[in-house]
């Protein structure tokens, strides 16, 4: 049936047979065969469904995906090798989707996944931009931008028809609505809906990412977060969030008018997920449609009270959305009068300013919208969940102690083992036979391996099969030539100073010294970088340059090159990531302790039989409870002691500078004459300035340790069956982070679906 089907679309197409195609064509074909499995599938149906509304949705390739899913990814690997043909090779010409930017993202892609995979009813809604995140390409050692378009001809995307009127205070734009298939795990199918306007434009766009922000109907989905370092960028933030929710909440009520559903009894057949607060509005945009059907202004309030149910997913203040009323009023005035009514109404019962919606500078607190106009708030870490509680949210926690709860993030294992890392897939398969698959928990069985030589050894096995692969594709992809001898130490996540990058790139300085000292590693080192740094978050740049010019000064040196290696892979996403998780030996999850609300990256390498090198912090501390001390490298300040220096002010970082000479030592080599003749030296002393007077996120407090525990990794590293045992370990115990258990959670405490 299958090879048939593909045999024929290739012939009708192409005219050529499977062995004469390209991969882009056979791609095509793929695509084509799987669209039809897809709509094959029953669609998830049931009594009440989820709605889960995000900014986001980085969903990454998804031919592969969707045959796992289907069960036919065998299948159709085997019928063309058949004919001579890499089913790998063909995935390479599929185009990665770029609608997300990170870890908020990526956790939105993965739960659809589960969603589907325990056959409950929930679709995902959110936009369609066409250039996505920008494309990052390295110039001059710095980050230029620039678009990504990612959509084909032939493309995942279905056209449903559907369109809706979003009314905008100058004018009204139409919403179309493109759907992708949402396949479970041997089951059924849900979709993500992904709203787009018919006017857009990309000819608008300039050099780099510049476009005319004030034209929104031609720019509206045209890019994921521009830019909103001014007026008119905030203000096109606004209009796409209040674009993708009017477009949401017309849907939400239209499928319950379809199915027949009383409006009045929404709550009891709708669940709406808010992923953080992008989109917030949807809050007042329900309420505002629910009294045009006629619905009492109060009744209104209570039913949408009972539907939304919001998640934080960071307590950084820059990332907690403030909208200031005035540009609420330019974009979307008839959503402000519920606002303020909104408002009035929690002033009237609770006088403590901190819990206002709408603050002494008019500016409104969407976050305290959703806390107070939504049934659950829920923290993504169980550290993250006490920070809120206790501290970042402690006033709303007095008031709704019953509405706070704790959702530990997930990862689906179909992309993040069984996609990306066959090889391992086989070697727990053959050791604990398939279960896992279905149940993650099963992997704990792998535990009794733990002193198998035989397994150990060929773990070890697997483990430098996927290096040698990285390195192959990462001289074929981007010219980089890595040792598969070496040890690989990644550290891949969005450039923040809290992840703390510049820690990780003072311990290059480190270590280089140490070589130019003659001290050798008995293993050379590779540590790799894979980040985007936000176009206007100039730090996060500066940060890139550091790395980029200690990439280059480290490749000519050499003395130093054949033992340590830094190389920053260019444009980091979903795809990178699949190649560059399973050939990891040490995953740095070094952010400042109370900063990474959970993390998800951290449980991609543990899975992949990677060791963390971590601090106390987000999911890092329940990755240190399952695996124990011996299997994981834990340093630096606790969350609290982190929280202290900020309640007193009594960090500084030029104390550590001026009174510790190792540290000096490694900051001054920012500066030094090497330095300055590689890179720019107006961003070189911006960030060593930054470091010295700033520091906001820390880095001097915790750098010494960092070192001394990553010395420690390296050296337990050169125990090869031990080193194996504590992979085994960390493998064995990452059942608990498949987001199949996170979703299992939110529906049995939140979503209510049966
Ligand atoms: O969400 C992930 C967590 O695992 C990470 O720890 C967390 O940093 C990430 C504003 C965000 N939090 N907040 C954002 C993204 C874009 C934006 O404009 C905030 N991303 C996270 C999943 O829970």
């Amino acid at each position: 049936m299958l090879e048939e089907r593909i045999a024929e679309l290739v012939k009708n197409r192409y005219h050529k047979r499977v062995e004469e195609a390209s991969d882009k064509e056979l791609y095509e074909v793929l695509l084509c065969y799987t669209k039809e499995e897809l709509s094959r599938l029953p669609r998830i149906e049931g009594e009440k469904k989820l709605y889960y509304i995000s900014a986001e949705f980085l969903i990454g390739k998804l031919l592969s995906n969707n045959l796992i899913n289907l069960g036919i990814y065998e299948e159709a690997e085997a019928f063309l090798k058949s004919c001579g043909r890499s089913l790998c090779a063909i995935e390479e010409a599929e185009p990665e989707p770029s609608l997300g930017n990170g870890g908020l993202g990526r956790l939105a892609a993965c739960f659809l996944d589960s969603i589907a995979t325990l056959g409950l009813c929930g679709d995902g809604i959110g936009l369609n931009y066409h250039m996505g995140l920008f494309k990052q390409v390295f110039e001059e050692h710095k980050q230029q931008e620039y678009p990504n378009p990612w959509m084909e001809e032939e493309s995942w995307l279905l056209d449903t028809g559907v369109s809706f009127q979003v009314p905008f205070r100058d004018f009204t734009l139409t919403s179309r609505m493109y759907d992708l298939d949402v396949s479970g795990y041997n089951n059924g199918r849900n979709r993500l809906h992904l709203f787009d306007v018919e006017s857009v434009d990309e000819s608008i766009i300039e050099d780099g990412i510049t476009f005319d922000k004030t034209q929104v109907a031609k720019n509206l989905t045209l890019f994921l977060y521009p830019d909103d370092s001014d007026k008119a960028g905030n203000l096109l933030r606004i209009y796409q969030q209040y674009f993708m929710v009017s477009s949401a909440a017309q849907l939400i009520l239209k499928e319950c008018k379809d199915r027949g559903v009383s409006l009045r009894k929404l709550h009891e057949h709708v669940a709406i997920q808010i992923n953080d607060t992008h989109p917030s509005m949807v809050i007042p945009e329900l309420i505002r449609l629910l009294v045009q059907e006629q619905i009492d202004f109060n009744e209104a309030v209570e039913i949408v009270q009972k539907t939304c149910a919001y998640t934080n997913h960071t307590i950084l203040a820059e990332a907690l959305e403030k909208w200031p009323l005035s540009y609420l009023e330019q974009v979307a005035p008839q959503i402000v009068p519920i606002i303020k009514e909104l408002d009035l109404r929690m002033k009237g019962r609770y006088q403590d300013p901190k819990v206002a919606i709408i603050d002494d500078q008019n500016r409104v607190h969407m976050a305290h919208m959703d806390i107070h106009y939504g049934y659950s708030v829920n923290g993504v870490a169980a550290l993250h969940t006490d920070i809120l509680k206790h501290s970042e949210l402690k006033p709303f926690y007095d008031i709704y102690p019953e509405k706070f709860n704790n959702k530990t993030n997930g990862i689906t294992f179909r992309r993040w083992l069984l996609h990306c890392n066959r090889e391992l897939t086989a070697w727990i398969e053959k050791r604990i036979g398939s279960g896992f698959k279905e149940n993650a928990e099963e992997l704990e069985g792998l535990m009794a391996f733990a002193g198998d030589e035989a397994a150990l050894q060929s773990l070890l096995e697997v483990k430098q099969q996927k290096k040698q692969e990285l390195a192959d594709y990462l001289e074929k992809t981007q010219d980089l030539i890595l040792d598969p001898k070496s040890i690989y130490d990644i550290q891949i996540k969005r450039l923040h100073e809290y992840k703390r990058q510049q820690m990780n790139a003072l311990y290059a300085i480190y270590k280089y010294l140490k070589i130019k000292g003659g001290e050798k590693p008995k293993t050379p080192i590779t540590m790799i970088f894979g980040a985007k740094a936000a176009p206007a978050y100039l730090i996060a740049k500066d940060i890139i340059h550091l790395i980029l010019c200690l990439q280059e000064l480290i490749s000519n040196d050499p003395e130093v090159s054949p033992y340590l290696k830094v190389v920053m892979v260019e444009n980091y996403n979903v795809t990178m990531a699949e190649h560059l998780i399973p050939a990891c030996d040490i995953s740095e999850q070094i952010s400042l302790a109370s900063k990474e609300a959970s993390g998800t990256g951290n449980m991609k390498f543990m899975l992949n039989g990677a060791v963390t090198l971590g601090t106390e912090d987000g999911a890092n501390v329940e990755i240190h409870e399952l695996v124990g001390d011996d299997n994981i490298y834990i340093f630096g300040a606790s969350s609290e002691r982190v929280m202290a220096h900020y309640e007193n002010h009594d960090y500084r970082a030029a104390d550590y500078y001026i009174e510790d000479e190792e540290i000096r030592t490694l900051l001054n080599f920012i500066i030094s004459p090497e330095m300055m003749k590689i890179g720019d030296p107006y961003h070189l002393l911006r960030i060593h300035a930054e470091l010295i007077q700033k520091d906001w996120f820390m880095t001097l407090l915790d750098v010494k340790e960092y070192i001394q525990v990553k010395e420690k990794a390296y050296e337990d590293y050169e125990e090869r069956l031990r080193w194996s045992k504590k992979m085994l370990v960390n493998i064995a115990k990452a059942g608990y982070f498949s987001s199949d258990r996170t979703i299992a959670q939110y529906n049995q405490d939140i979503w209510k679906l049966r």
